[in-house]
C-alpha cells in the first residue's frame, strides 16, 4: 500500500499498526482461499482486483466523493434503503463485521455470549481498523434482533453518529405501516444530513439504479443453476459481498460482464468442479467479508456452493422495487413493498423463508442444505430446527451449522461436512 494510503488512513484516525495487521491476515486468508482456487473465470480478476483496494482505492473515492460534497452513510442490514440514499445524493456502504477484532476490549461492552456478527461491528470500531466505519457521516442501526438492537445502546456512545431505525416484527398492515413512516422518518434524516430533498426524478434514478445491481446478481445466480456449475460459491459470495460497498454502476457492469463469460463457460460446459459434484444450498446467517470459512470448507471436500438464502445473498438481493410510480409518495410505497417482503428470522411466524429454501433447493437442484447458525444467534439458531424438519419431509437432507468465526472448530466441520458430502453422493 502506498504511502498516501497511509496518510489517508491515518487522517482517519485509524490506529495504524492494528491496520496493518488486520489487512496481513486478511491479504493472507484471500491469497489462500480465493487465489489458490482452480478454474476461475477470468472476470474474478475485478474482484481480486476490489479485494486489494479494499481499503485503499475504494475509500479514496469515497473521500473524494466527501470532499465534492457528498454524504456517506454506513449500514449493517440490508433494511436500509439504498434507493432513498442514492436519492438524497449520498453513498450507501455495508460495514462488513465478518471478522473477530479487538475481542477483550469487546468483551468488556458486550457478553460474552453475544453473536459474533455483533461483536466484531464493536471490535471494528474499538480497534480502530474500519475506514468504512470511519468515513461514515451517518451509521445506521436497526432494531432487528434483541442483540443488536440492545447492542445499539452502548454503540451509540462509540460513534457519535448513530441513526436507530425501528422495523417491525410482524408480517401485519401495523408492520407494514410502522416501516412505511420509519422509511419516512429516514428520508427526513438523510435529506436534513445532505441538504439534498428527495424528488420524483432522483427517487426513480436511484431505484433503477440499484433494481439494475439486483438483476445483475439475479442473473449471476441464475447460471449457477447449470450443471457444471460455472463459478464456485466462493467466487459468488464474494460477488455478494462486494455488492454492498461497490460503486453501483461499476459493480453492476462487473458483474454482468462476468455473466457473459459465465454463458459461454455454460455453452462450453465448462465448469470449476466436475459435472456431478454435489450441490449445497448454504441457508442462514448472513457471511460477511471475510468470513470466508465455511464455503472454504465446503469447496475443499468435494462439494459446491450453487446459492445462498441469505442475506449477503439471494435474501438480501431478491425482488426488484417497482419503478412506475410517478410521484415521491408512489415510490416511497414500492419501497416498502420490495423490503417488507424481506424474510428475515426476526419476524414472527416466518413463514415465507421456510418457502423461499424450499423452492431454491428445487430451483438449484441442490442436493442437500447446510444451515449455516452464527453461535448466540438466537433467531436463526431457532428457526434452523423447523427448516430442517421441513426439508426432512422432502427428503432434502439438511445438515445445521453453529460456529463462529474463530478457526478453531475448522477441523471439527470439516469432519462433518465431508460426511455430510459422502452421504450425498
Ligand atoms: S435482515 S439477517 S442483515 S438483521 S447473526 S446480528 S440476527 S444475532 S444479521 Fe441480519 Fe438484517 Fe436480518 Fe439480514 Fe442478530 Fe443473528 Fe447476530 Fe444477525
Amino acid at each position: 500500500m502506498s504511502d498516501n494510503y497511509r496518510s489517508m488512513w491515518a487522517s482517519l484516525g485509524l490506529d495504524l499498526e492494528a491496520h496493518d495487521v488486520l489487512l496481513d491476515v486478511l491479504g493472507k486468508a484471500y491469497q489462500d482461499i480465493y487465489l489458490t482456487q482452480k478454474k476461475r473465470p477470468e472476470g474474478m480478476g475485478y474482484f481480486d482486483f476490489v479485494m486489494s483496494e479494499v481499503h485503499g482505492l475504494r475509500i479514496k473515492e469515497l473521500l473524494d466523493e466527501k470532499a465534492a460534497g457528498r454524504k456517506v452513510i454506513g449500514s449493517y442490514c440490508v433494511f436500509v434503503p439504498e434507493e432513498i440514499v442514492l436519492a438524497a445524493n449520498a453513498t450507501l456502504v455495508g460495514l462488513c463485521s465478518g471478522a473477530d477484532f479487538a475481542t477483550e476490549d469487546v468483551e468488556k461492552l458486550l457478553p460474552r455470549n453475544t453473536c459474533a456478527l455483533i461483536k466484531s461491528s464493536f471490535g471494528f470500531k474499538l480497534g480502530k481498523v474500519c475506514p468504512y466505519l470511519e468515513s461514515a457521516d451517518m451509521i445506521v442501526g436497526e432494531n432487528t434482533c434483541d442483540g443488536k438492537k440492545k447492542a445499539y445502546e452502548s454503540f451509540k456512545d462509540l460513534v457519535g453518529n448513530l441513526y436507530v431505525m425501528d422495523l417491525p416484527q410482524v408480517k401485519s398492515e401495523m408492520g407494514k405501516a410502522l416501516l412505511r413512516s420509519e422509511y419516512n422518518r429516514f428520508k427526513a434524516a438523510v435529506e436534513v444530513l445532505t441538504g439534498v430533498p428527495v424528488t420524483a426524478d432522483s427517487l426513480k434514478t436511484a431505484i433503477r439504479t440499484v433494481n439494475a445491481k439486483r438483476a445483475a446478481i439475479h442473473r449471476l445466480s441464475s447460471l449457477r443453476k447449470a450443471d457444471p456449475v460455472p463459478i464456485s460459491g466462493l467466487d459468488a459470495l464474494l460477488a455478494n459481498q462486494v455488492f454492498f460497498y461497490d460503486n453501483p454502476a461499476r459493480f453492476t457492469e462487473s458483474v454482468n460482464k462476468i455473466c457473459d463469460e459465465l454463458e459461454k463457460r455454460i455453452h462450453d460446459k465448462l465448469g470449476v468442479f466436475p459435472e456431478k459434484t454435489p450441490r449445497i444450498l448454504v441457508s442462514g446467517c448472513p457471511q460477511a467479508v471475510p468470513n470466508w470459512k465455511l464455503p472454504m470448507i465446503v469447496e475443499t471436500v468435494g462439494a459446491v456452493i450453487v446459492a445462498e438464502e441469505s442475506c449477503v445473498g439471494e435474501r438480501g438481493t431478491r425482488n426488484l422495487t417497482d419503478d412506475t410510480g410517478e410521484t415521491v409518495d408512489e415510490m416511497m410505497d414500492a419501497i416498502v413493498d420490495r423490503y417488507f417482503q424481506v424474510d428475515c428470522a426476526i419476524f414472527t411466524p416466518n413463514p415465507d423463508r421456510l418457502n423461499h429454501i424450499r423452492d431454491m433447493a428445487a430451483d438449484y437442484k441442490v442436493d442437500g442444505v447446510i444451515h449455516y447458525g452464527l453461535q448466540f444467534c438466537q433467531p436463526y439458531l431457532v428457526e434452523a430446527i423447523p427448516v430442517e424438519t421441513a426439508l426432512e419431509k422432502e427428503n432434502i437432507p439438511c445438515l445445521r451449522i453453529e460456529t463462529d468465526y474463530s478457526m478453531e472448530d475448522v477441523g471439527q466441520l470439516k469432519t462433518r461436512v465431508e460426511a455430510f458430502v459422502e452421504q450425498l453422493r
